[in-house]
């Protein structure tokens, strides 16, 4: 293969709503460029894009494949993702390495919740778009309506570079007004005959012409300016214009394809490499660390993994972006976060499945390598010297979380190592062990998320796994004062053991003072504090320690005894076993045995007065809260928030954002399973949501007294 310079490649991404027709355009993209010579179909399950055996055995895709054509003497890297919004990770790392992204449309179905995603995702990357019409040969097309609903959604930016003139069954006809011509294809699709704009479609099209000469006039005075001179602009002058107005953002083309027959597909791809940024136009990736480096073949040689995958035979696969520089087969370079050296045996382009090997790749280019020794994704692989780091990719943060277990036992071992394969080829899926619930947590995207996953499981490694609700991570508190003693005293034999605690125990809000007087009973009980100690406690809140000894009652020595056995108390709290937080203890008497008083017998007595008084202390089921933020199109506004009303949720603030209605609440995290799933069926998939940590809150009454009695049922099980 020819060498490509970094002027001549063009890397774009393919995105859009689940079953547009990426990967079919994908496909006639690849056969128009000459790299296959017969197209592959998603339905036959041969298409070059979707070779995994998960994409064939579901229908669509489950991974952004990298690809390549050439056209024009360019060549062009495609990045076709996947469309399901739960493998939106994909997306967002095809968006990392691309200078354009082509946002297909169903032109049957018009603008879906995957088409408004897809933008949100350009818009976050703030990529150059185009807007490819397909499928304008279905039976309801509708490309008129189609095209109202994405200036509805994406705004006047959106220009019309093409239309079709016969769409429905019968398509074979678009009108360009770039280029004022019109393509005809054969019935079958091929090559088009280029004709004049016939005088049926003259008035329209100059409409649109001139509509197209504006919005690529107001990008740039210059060009602005000859406009206002000549009144119109010519083909070079109008592509420049559109070039700048696509990098700004400010213009965003829409064309017309039928990919299936491969209609408009060849006069798409001329655009894309006349008009779509070189990599180096494209700011360049922030530097986090090491040497400056440009995007030019002559600069050090650099590359960024975006990618990793594990497939059978090869092993893994690191897809990579030359970042500067150029890459040969035999370099040594070295990964700028773990130091390690690694040489690349050999420097591939990829379709698919397909890897030609290549003597060089250039900046900008794509391309990939195997049998590196631990290299993963988001690294960066330059020379030591350089020290080179480019800012990693940031992924979606999770939506959704599941327990795994092994059907067997003794799989669970396996499972570990399966998973941390897995997570290196979709860094979507966190994967965490949970001390504290005593389980292995999942966390991904959604419901289907985790179902490929279990597919892996199921037809891949052939071990049967079982996904159960996530444990919730309760605490517990007090709410009120309570006192209790505890005295410790063995005599067995030799030494005996004696130690005896008086305590008051107290909830504790963050930045309360310790009291210096309590109520027992008719009784006033002073506390003089001596020292406190404040313990940041590893599951959240905290534990005060006040030590109120006077008259040594108790031996300094013995206190962190008492500490440590309150401190085992706290670890399993007395209602349901949970952690406890959120506690202040003032020790203020006790009594020793000259001979008999040790650290033991003091630890035990702090447990047991601590116990004592937990369990007057009013003791309440903490449950954590997460922060909720819910977009949501504004006919589901009602759904939405009875929806959340049934999940005992706050309201917190309501707004408009982006063309949604915007929902703050706060929610507990119990009510939150399976949120994805729900929001998505409330919203028809056009709802989206975000979560994070808020805190802890007491349980209402009737949660807890279930709480109890679920605690209660599980102990007498066991
Ligand atoms: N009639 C018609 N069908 C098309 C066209 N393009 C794609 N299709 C069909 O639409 C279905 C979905 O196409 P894909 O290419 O898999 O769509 P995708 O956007 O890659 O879908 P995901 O991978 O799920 O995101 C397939 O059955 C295609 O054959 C088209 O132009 N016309
Ligand atoms: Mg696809």
């Amino acid at each position: 293969m020819k060498v490509y310079k970094t002027e001549e490649i063009r890397n774009i991404a393919l995105i859009g709503n689940a079953g547009s027709g990426k990967t079919t355009l994908a496909e006639a993209m690849l056969f128009e460029g000459g790299v296959i010579n017969r197209r592959g179909e998603v339905t036959a399950k041969n298409t070059v894009s979707d070779y995994n055996q998960i994409e064939q055995d579901y229908g669509n895709s489950v991974f952004s494949t990298l690809l390549y054509t050439e056209y024009n003497g360019k060549k062009i890297n495609i990045l076709d993702t996947p469309g399901m919004d739960d493998l939106c990770g994909s997306v967002v790392q095809a968006l990392s390495v691309t200078a354009l992204s082509l946002i297909t449309i169903n032109a049957a179905t018009g603008v879906e919740a995957g088409t408004e995603a897809a933008g949100r995702q350009a818009d976050h990357a703030s990529t150059p778009l185009v807007y490819v019409f397909n499928q304008l040969d279905h039976e309801n097309t509708n490309f008129d309506s189609a095209l109202d609903q994405c200036k509805k959604a994406f705004g006047n930016k959106v220009t019309v570079v093409q239309y079709p003139v016969d769409p429905g069954p019968s398509f074979s006809s678009i009108v360009d007004v770039l280029k004022m011509k019109m393509y005809k294809y054969p019935a079958n699709g091929g090559k088009p005959e280029i004709l004049d704009i016939p005088a049926s479609e003259k008035d329209k099209a100059d409409e649109l012409h001139n509509e197209l000469v504006e919005m690529a006039a107001e990008n740039e005075e210059a060009l602005m300016e000859l406009y206002f001179d000549k009144g119109t602009l010519s083909e070079d002058e109008m592509r420049q214009g559109i070039k700048i107005g696509m990098l700004e953002r400010g213009l965003f083309p829409v064309f017309c394809t039928c990919a299936k027959k491969n209609m408009g597909v060849g006069r798409l791809m001329e655009f894309i490499t006349n008009i779509s940024p070189a990599p180096s136009e494209k700011k360049m990736t922030a530097i986090t660390e090491g040497k400056e480096v440009k995007m030019e073949a002559s600069d050090i040689p650099s590359i960024f993994v975006f990618k990793t995958a594990v497939e059978s035979h090869v092993g893994e696969i690191t897809y990579f972006k030359v970042m500067s520089g150029t890459i040969k087969e035999g370099i040594d370079l070295v990964n700028s976060s773990t130091g390690n050296k690694e040489r690349f045996s050999a420097v591939f382009v990829s379709a698919g499945k397909n890897r030609e090997k290549v003597d060089q790749l250039v900046a900008g280019d794509l391309g990939c390598t195997v049998k590196l020794k631990d290299t993963k994704y988001n690294q960066t692989l330059t020379t030591k010297e350089a020290g080179t780091k480019f800012a990693e990719i940031t992924f979606p943060s999770s939506r959704h979380t599941v327990a795994m277990k092994a059907k067997n036992d003794s799989d669970d071992e396996k499972i570990g190592e399966v998973l941390n394969k897995i997570k290196y080829e979709d860094p979507t899926y966190i994967i965490e062990y949970s001390q504290e619930l005593k389980q292995l947590l999942v966390h991904g995207q959604g419901e289907y998320h985790l179902n490929i996953l279990k597919w892996y499981f199921d037809h891949i490694y052939k071990i049967e796994v079982d996904y159960l609700a996530p444990k919730i991570p309760y605490r517990e508190t007090i709410t009120k004062y309570a006192q209790a003693d505890y005295r410790h005293k063995k005599q067995s034999g030799g030494s005996g053991q004696f130690g005896e605690v008086h305590m008051i125990i107290e909830p504790y809000e963050e930045g309360s003072e310790p009291k210096k007087m309590f109520k027992l009973g008719e009784k006033d009980q002073k506390m003089p504090v001596r020292s406190v100690e404040e313990h940041e406690l590893p599951w959240g809140g905290k534990l005060i320690f006040c030590n109120c000894i006077v008259g040594g009652s108790i031996d300094a020595r013995f206190l962190p005894a008492i500490m440590k056995g309150i401190m085992e108390k706290m670890v399993e709290g007395p209602l349901t076993g949970s952690y406890a937080r959120d506690i202040r203890v003032y020790v203020y008497y006790g009594k020793m045995h000259p001979v008999d008083s040790n650290e033991i017998s003091f630890k035990l007595a702090g447990r047991h007065a601590f116990s004592e008084a937990f369990k007057n202390a009013s003791a309440k089921i903490l449950e954590p809260i997460l922060d909720l933020d819910v977009w949501t199109p504004s006919d589901r506004m009602g759904d939405v928030m009875s929806d959340l009303q049934g999940r005992r949720a706050m309201i917190m603030g309501m707004g408009s954002e982006k063309g949604l209605e915007k929902i703050t609440a706060k929610v507990p995290q119990k009510e939150m399973n399976k949120y994805t799933t729900s929001l998505s069926s409330i919203t028809g998939g056009r709802g989206v949501f975000s979560i994070s940590v808020a805190g802890y809150e007491k349980v209402p009454a009737d949660v807890q007294d279930e709480l109890l009695k679920a605690y209660e049922a599980e102990q007498n099980e066991e």
